[in-house]
């Protein structure tokens, strides 16, 4: 088998399998979109062109890479979910991170002038950073979902009071920092309805929550635990099929709650 005597710079390679029978999450984070934001005027606090771009780039992850199970994303962040079960290039670690950050990167860029209607995209162009954890329960996995989803939360409380101040109150922006400066929840939502008569429940759930992608293979009628079945291998067979016929669907949810996950089991017994 030894081509030539360059063969040996093979040895060099490390080997990167992710540990086995643990849930893979990717994470991708767009580069300096601080900035970029501010190139293309994003809406503050939120855009919907920017948010419906992000979910259209993690759709097209999702329909292209059918052994993931869930994404989940808010800002300028996905976070892609692999069942424990995956066998997805051997579980290495830079195919995974890269395939991935490489695949939303190409849907972004492609998909931007749907959503960014008239606005040209010029270098700088949007770049993504990407990592993989290993997660080893169920209840590791969707705590790490709770973690991002509260981040969601805080963050979007912070920034949709921070620029009713700004916006609104004619605030400059180091006097709405310095407002904000040591302030609790309740101390934002407060701002928020004696001074604008924003009842912060009423905003939309796509930036209080932000996106969770699934494959929708029908509701179960009978709420059943989460917890994941083993899979066998004439079971991934047939449910490959059916991973690829089913449609990705896009809600703005609470994913902390059991309810969730309690409605649709299929997602983390990795059937969907
Ligand atoms: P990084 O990730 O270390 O390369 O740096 P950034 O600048 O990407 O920072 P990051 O990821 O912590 O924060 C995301 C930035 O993207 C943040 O400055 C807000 C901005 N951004 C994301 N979505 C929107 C949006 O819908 N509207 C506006 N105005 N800004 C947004
Ligand atoms: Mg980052
Ligand atoms: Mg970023
Ligand atoms: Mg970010």
């Amino acid at each position: 088998m030894a081509n030539s005597k360059y063969e040996y710079v093979r040895l060099f390679e490390q080997p990167d399998a992710l540990l086995p029978n643990t849930w893979i999450v990717v994470r991708i984070d767009g580069r300096g979109f601080h900035k970029f934001s501010k190139k293309y005027d994003f809406e503050k606090p939120n855009d919907r062109r920017a948010v419906d771009l992000m979910n259209a780039a993690a759709r097209g992850v999702m329909q292209e890479l059918h052994d993931l199970v869930l994404a989940y994303g808010v800002s300028d962040e996905f976070s892609f979910v692999f069942h424990p079960s995956t066998t997805l290039f051997e579980r290495r670690e830079s195919k995974l991170v890269s395939t991935i950050v490489s695949t939303f990167t190409s849907y972004y860029v492609f998909s931007w002038g749907k959503y960014f209607e008239g606005v040209d995209l010029a270098p700088p162009l949007p770049t993504f950073d990407g990592r993989a954890v290993c997660y080893p329960s169920v209840g590791n996995l969707r705590d790490y979902l709770s973690w991002r989803q509260v981040d969601c939360h805080i963050n979007n409380l912070y920034n949709t009071t921070f620029w009713n101040l700004v916006q609104k109150g004619g605030m400059n922006t180091t006097d709405a920092e310095k407002e904000l400066a040591g302030t609790v929840s309740a101390d934002k939502n407060e701002i928020l309805f004696s001074r604008f008569g924003i009842n912060y429940n009423n905003e939309l759930d796509v930036w209080k929550k932000g996106s969770v992608l699934f494959r929708e293979v029908g509701l179960s009628t009978e709420p059943s635990t989460a917890v994941p079945v083993p899979v066998t291998k004439t079971a991934i067979n047939k449910d490959a099929k059916l991973k690829k016929k089913a449609q990705v669907i896009i809600m703005h949810t609470d994913v902390i709650k059991d309810e969730f996950w309690q409605r649709r089991p299929w997602i983390l017994s990795g059937k969907a």
